[in-house]
């Protein structure tokens, strides 16, 4: 296989972001497989043209179901609300494509089990694109905690903090049950849940004190599509409907050696813009990350004799030390979140190609994972009792 064809269901915020990772990637790296951005499927005809235009996809079909079991195609990128991931991944996955799909895995744990498990019948190789692992920091924490430089983890402070979510906001897909199948809990906090377990190698067991909590219960119904944005402006009509997500999150978990991770998320969390932060500590030192400044990783090492200790700054742009900056600029020449999905693009090229990527890709199986921690969150907060992960449903 020297291509791979490629179907991209979905021209909203995610599709621009995979348009233009699948787009860049042969610019800036040299994968095994070249990607040929092949098709691209959404509901509305005129808006879809103008998308394919303006990012270079060669043919438009507003029929996904054709799309995902034409033989033309070899790998399906899933970039539509989580209420429609399940459908589409178990039909390609049938059909003997490749997967690549937005996170959360799905809207309900059922529907992720199910994707779980066609998974695991399937030929097709699957992803998630649970991006901010391809952050060279975050990539470089999980080398380093790998590598024992903290010793044994024994907490974890992780928060994905936003403030978009004001009352202006009208109801789009991402405050409806139905479709997104929690607030920010599958939106937000499902990052950094994933990054948790992916830089500390250790997976949550049991969540205990959660609380999920909405803070603007109402909402302006929409008229057309929101567009590209997270809360792109659309019309909007005085009528107004229910928020039926969350909008704060809370919880504390345990994680499988042994130490105790506290996750918050929030929409509201004025001055913090798109704050997805993770604080790792180990018997030998702690890490500190904040996509805000997502280029730096800070470092304590706590075994430096006690009068020079303290954190040290690392300015993860020095090839060929730190992931992915080779293929990019130079030292400090800074990253955005554009290039984890670029960076991520690369990866699943590798994989295709039956190569290593670069740090773990999440599949199926770990976003199945992070699902069932959104799940224990929602049973835990209903029930307020503790929920070890092996009791979910
Ligand atoms: C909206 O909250 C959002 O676009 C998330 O859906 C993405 O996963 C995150 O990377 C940025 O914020």
């Amino acid at each position: 296989m020297d291509t791979v064809n490629i179907a991209l269901i979905g021209d909203g915020f995610m599709g621009r972001a995979h348009s233009n990772a699948w787009s860049q990637v042969g610019k800036f790296f040299d994968p095994p497989v070249r990607p040929v951005l092949h098709t691209v499927c959404a509901r509305e005809a005129d808006k879809l043209a103008r998308f394919a235009e303006r990012w270079g996809w060669q043919n438009t079909s507003t029929n996904w179901h054709d799309v995902v079991t034409s033989a033309d195609i070899d790998l399906v990128d899933i970039a539509t609300p989580n209420d429609t991931h399940a459908e589409i991944a178990i039909a390609a996955l049938k059909a003997g494509k490749h997967v690549a799909c937005e996170k959360p895995l799905a809207n309900t744990f059922y529907a992720a089990r199910q994707m779980r498990d066609a998974a695991r019948e399937a030929s097709g190789k699957t992803s998630t694109w649970l991006n901010y692992r391809r952050c060279p920091a975050v990539a470089y924490a999980y080398k380093l905690v790998e590598d024992g430089v903290l010793g044994d983890i024994t907490r974890v402070d992780a928060a994905y903090l936003q403030d978009w979510a004001d009352k202006t906001v009208p109801l789009i897909w991402r405050f409806d049950n139905e479709v997104a199948g929690s607030g920010t809990l599958g939106d937000l906090v499902a990052h950094v849940i994933d990054m948790a377990q992916f830089v500390t190698g250790e997976l949550i067991t049991e969540v205990a004190g959660a609380y999920l909590k909405t803070v603007i219960d109402q909402r302006e119904l929409q008229t057309g599509d929101a567009g590209g944005g997270i809360a792109a402006d659309t019309e909007r009509t005085a009528e107004r409907g229910k928020v039926t997500v969350d909008d704060t999150v809370a919880f504390t978990s345990l994680l499988s050696g042994g130490g105790v991770a506290t996750f918050q998320g929030a929409r509201q969390a004025w001055g913090n813009e798109n704050r997805n932060r993770l604080e790792v500590s180990g018997s030998k030192g702690a890490l500190r990350f904040d996509f805000e400044d997502m280029n730096v990783l800070w470092l304590y090492d706590a075994t430096r004799p006690r009068g020079v200790r303290g954190w040290t700054r690392i300015m993860c742009t020095h090839a060929p030390d730190h992931p992915y900056v080779d293929n990019w600029w130079p030292d400090a020449h800074l990253l955005g979140y554009e290039h984890t999905f670029v960076n991520q693009s690369y990866d699943v090229l590798l994989s295709l190609a039956g190569q290593e990527p670069t740090v773990p890709l999440p599949d199926f199986e770990d976003a199945f994972q992070t699902q069932g921690v959104l799940a224990a969150v929602q049973q835990c907060a209903e029930s307020r009792q503790v929920v070890p992960l092996a009791s979910v449903e």
